[in-house]
């Protein structure tokens, strides 16, 4: 039967950048049977950051979460396969990284996230949010903007 490709939006944040971790990070995903379309790292600017997380905008973690989304470059990747929404968000792990070293211990959250906040990566929830995130970055007239742009592709 015909099977349709979802894409997803993948972000490796500033902690899951350090040490070897994105090119790990990169295996898993590739390992997994994705398809890297796209991929740029790039340092986010505030208004790039509270874009990005506008409907986390009145939670009392927000100003602490675009700080930590701004503390060094991310990696931003879009990742293509059936069931890719659903696929990277199991493969991610749960949001709360410190819990997904006991729930979920073979998860990418497990293995290079910290704690609910700097859990090392981002996944789409929806195919919907998919479709945005992804405008978001790669969109002309796109609405993240960015201080430095290097497109590794
Ligand atoms: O889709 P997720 O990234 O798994 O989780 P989300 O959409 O609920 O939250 C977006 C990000 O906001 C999450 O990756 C980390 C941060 N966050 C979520 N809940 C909390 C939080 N940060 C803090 N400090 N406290 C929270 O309760």
């Amino acid at each position: 039967g015909i099977t349709e490709k979802e894409k997803t939006l993948a972000i490796i944040k500033p902690d899951g950048m350090s040490g070897n971790y994105s090119e790990k990070i990169k295996n898993a995903i590739l390992d997994s049977g994705f398809t890297i379309l796209k991929e740029m790292t790039i340092q986010l600017d505030e208004d790039a950051a509270m874009g990005f997380y506008a409907e986390h905008s009145s939670r009392s973690f927000f100003s602490s979460l675009v700080k930590y989304m701004t503390s060094g470059p991310v990696l931003i990747l879009v990742l293509e396969k059936e069931n890719a929404v659903a696929d990277w968000r199991a493969l991610i792990g749960p949001t709360d990284a410190s819990a997904a070293k006991i729930t979920h211990p073979h998860s990418i959250r497990a293995m290079c996230g910290v704690t609910i906040e700097k859990n090392c990566v981002h996944g789409s929830d929806s195919l919907q949010s998919a479709r945005q995130e992804i405008a978001f970055f790669f969109e002309e007239k796109s609405s993240g903007r960015v201080v430095t742009e290097h497109d590794e592709l």
